[in-house]
């Protein structure tokens, strides 16, 4: 064999044209792509044009390959360094470019262009990601959602590093690293993973008062987000608004969806991350690529320090909301997200945000969590990206000229030009210094010793925590008990389930009494001792439940329509019109991918094969099938599967009466087609389906599916 170089009889020029792409049979037998047309010649990262990118460099045909293909060298070496740490939290994410446009001017309390220019056009850059899991890790954790925004201004960058609960589990920034230990995997059997599910979660949260109203929020449906376009922002601490004459005013940051708000329910969740673990980034790609470009309004909080001095609570305290019926939200502009990224390293993984990027008219309060932020994000990119020049990024960049004597460290793009990089000097060049428009420190007058304490306005853990579950209705307050005794049912020590029903009863006795009672706790423990009482006058707040706030429409929610051979094409037609009149989308789903040949004898091609289709991936569905359809599909698992997820889960079904067998063998059976079911005879009851659809979810059912509801 030494010496012959066919490892096979293929012919040595054989042409394939695909497309573009001429392709030509190597001596191998392996697949060269040239370039012709508009592709270019592949280089490398010198620029040499490369012949062969198949095949190392070796001595004869099977002999031992040679160090000096330089080619394949840079090529494994490239790869070898692809990956960069990850975020040490919210490791998974996805992001999206978008125009900010303000609708009413702030000019009265700031300076900040960005605030006070009516209709002028800000670009952004907004990254969605979920907090404890590793990058691979899937989209529907229960978990807090980070929503981190970058508005390119004409001032230079400002970043709103936002989430989408108000509020934080700890006060101070110094707790930052055991609350993230906790949660994540344990050190020592590194699981469980994306989940707080576990002992040193609940060992932390129960020995930490501070993070009870937190916890209200993570253990309700705000963590489990239908996508990230149906989720509430919030910028969680007071910032201040400078105005021209130097006064300050706070303000809080919350971003409004305009669709609406919508979770999904936990055992739906569990089933969406095993059928889709990407379900939210899939979402927010197909939107925006579809042209159904996602929009949040910016609204604020506005309020003086007289006004601050008159809360029952401390606004420097990130585990307090200010609530909006004390201090109204007011709309004044709103974003829109329009463009995907181009390239997901590039932008969506590099973006770097620091709550430290502020722009003139904009400055901190004193909250001492935002302190601690503002250090360890500037720190962090720096481990991240491995520069200091992780703003000569693109994404990073801002889109103004910047021009300083900073220079050189590891990739720099950006030197000043010419001889001069310092200041003063005397050679008229170089940027200088402007006390008229540069950024200008609020001048807080402050005085007092240096002490690590806390203030005793910081001490009430229980009432807002309150507040936020009085504020739910029923249905939302049974699922905050039931993820509680889920979550803690996971605990293997009974001393930590016993110390976090203790906390329960200063919250809620009703909810200790529900959790105590899941958990079968062998007796009610005492009320954790409190420094303050727990306030039982608050008001409840509407804003707090998503329930409550109801939305207008089904638009930019997926219906999932299954077909089979023989479904009425009449039914399918009005069903997709009515639909698509609503703004909403469907998908298709069929025992076969390739389509189902429908009564009229056309074919329907298929979105999803049934198996690949679930119902847990729609907010609604409709099971149009004939009779020879049913009782074919009433034989398969997936298709049982569908149509019990879809009932258990609280969906709008349409239905025909032909599906009814599948139904039967789902478990459903005639006396449980309650007021969620809407049949269709007829093309035209198609539109109080979706009219009905606009409920989301028909919760009363929820009492005749859970045992928890008992
Ligand atoms: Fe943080 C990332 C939001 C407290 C330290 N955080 C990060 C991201 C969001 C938040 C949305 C992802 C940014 C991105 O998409 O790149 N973090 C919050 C909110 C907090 C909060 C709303 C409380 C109000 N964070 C917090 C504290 C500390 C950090 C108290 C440390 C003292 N956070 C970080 C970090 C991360 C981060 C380690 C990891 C990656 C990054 O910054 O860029 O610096």
């Amino acid at each position: 064999m030494a010496g012959k170089s066919r490892a096979n009889n293929k012919g040595a020029e054989a042409q394939v044209p695909t497309g573009d792409v001429r392709t030509v049979t190597g001596m191998g037998g392996e697949t060269h792509q040239l370039a012709s047309g508009d592709l270019p010649t592949l280089t490398s990262d010198q620029g040499v044009a490369i012949a062969d990118n198949q095949n190392q460099l070796k001595a004869g045909p099977r002999g031992p390959v040679l160090l000096e293909d330089f080619h394949y060298r840079e090529k494994i070496f490239r790869f070898d360094h692809e990956r960069i740490p990850e975020r040490v939290v919210h490791a998974r994410g996805y992001g999206a470019h978008g125009t900010f446009e303000l609708s009413e001017s702030l000019s009265e309390y700031t300076t900040a262009r960005v605030l006070t220019e009516v209709g002028e056009k800000v670009p952004m850059f907004v990254r969605f990601s979920t907090v404890l899991g590793n990058k691979g890790s899937r989209d529907l954790a229960r978990d807090v959602r980070g929503f981190a925004v970058k508005f390119y201004t004409q001032e230079g960058n400002w970043d709103i590093v936002a989430n989408n609960i108000p509020v934080f589990f700890i006060q101070d920034a110094i707790k930052f690293p055991d609350l993230i230990h906790a949660g994540k995997p344990a050190p020592d059997r590194e699981w469980p993973q994306a989940q707080t599910a576990h002992d040193n979660f609940w060992d932390y949260i129960s020995l930490t008062p501070e993070s009870m109203h937190m916890i209200m929020w993570t253990m309700s449906d705000r963590t489990l987000p239908r996508s990230f376009r149906f989720m509430e922002g919030f910028g969680v601490h007071s910032f201040r608004l400078i105005d021209a004459e130097g006064r300050s005013t706070f303000v809080k940051f919350h971003f409004k969806p305009k669709l609406g708000l919508q979770s999904v329910l936990w055992n739906e969740a569990v089933k969406i991350s095993g059928n889709d673990p990407d379900f939210h980034r899939r979402d927010l790609w197909d939107s925006i690529e579809n042209g159904a470009f996602p929009q949040w309004d910016l609204g604020v909080q506005l309020f003086d320090e007289e006004q601050a001095a008159s809360f029952d609570f401390d606004h420097l305290d990130s585990t307090k909301i200010v609530p909006e019926e004390i201090v109204p939200v007011r709309k004044i502009g709103t974003f829109t997200l329009d463009r995907l990224v181009d390239n997901f390293f590039h932008e969506t993984e590099q973006v770097a945000f620091c709550t430290q990027n502020i722009v003139p008219g904009i400055a901190f309060s004193d909250d001492p969590l935002l302190h601690g932020r503002n250090f360890s994000y500037l720190d962090t990119q720096l481990k991240r990206l491995g520069s200091p020049n992780f703003t000569h990024i693109p994404i990073n960049a801002p889109r103004v000229p910047v021009n300083n004597y900073h220079q050189d460290g590891h990739m720099n793009m950006r030197n000043p030009k010419g001889r001069v990089n310092y200041e003063p000097n005397s050679w008229g060049q170089g940027p200088r210094e402007n006390p008229e428009t540069g950024y200008k420190h609020y001048p807080a007058h402050v005085e007092g010793q240096k002490l690590k304490v806390r203030s005793d306005t910081f001490s009430d853990h229980y009432s807002q925590a309150r507040l936020f579950y009085i504020s739910q209705t029923p249905i939302e307050q049974k699922h905050i008990g039931d993820a509680l005794t889920f979550e803690l049912s996971k605990c293997e020590r009974l001393d930590i389930r016993q110390r976090m029903v203790a906390h329960l009863r200063n919250i809620d006795e009703g909810l200790a009494n529900t959790v105590a009672i899941g958990l079968r706790l062998p007796a009610m423990p005492e009320p954790a001792p409190a420094a303050q009482p727990t306030r039982t006058d608050l008001p409840a707040s509407d804003a707090l439940s998503i329930v409550k706030r109801k939305n207008a429409s089904f638009e930019g929610r997926k219906i999932g329509i299954l077909v089979a051979d023989g479904t009425d094409a009449k039914l399918v037609t009005g069903l997709t019109a009515a639909i698509e009149a609503e703004k909403a989308l469907f998908e298709i789903i069929a025992p076969h991918v390739g389509g189902a040949i429908l009564n009229d004898g056309t074919l329907l091609e298929a979105r999803q094969k049934i198996d690949g289709g679930p119902s847990v991936l729609y907010d609604a569905v409709a099971v149009l099938l004939s009779a020879e359809g049913a009782t074919k599909l009433a034989r398969d698992a997936a298709a049982q599967d569908f149509v019990r997820d879809a009932f258990g889960h609280l969906k709008f079904i349409a239905y025909t009466e032909a599906s009814k067998p599948l139904f039967a063998k789902g478990g459903i059976l005639e006396a449980d087609f309650d007021g969620g079911f809407v049949e269709l005879a007829k093309a035209k009851d198609a539109k109080a389906f979706v009219t009905a659809c606009r409920d989301v979810r028909y919760w009363a059912r929820e009492m005749e599916v859970d045992l928890d509801a008992d």
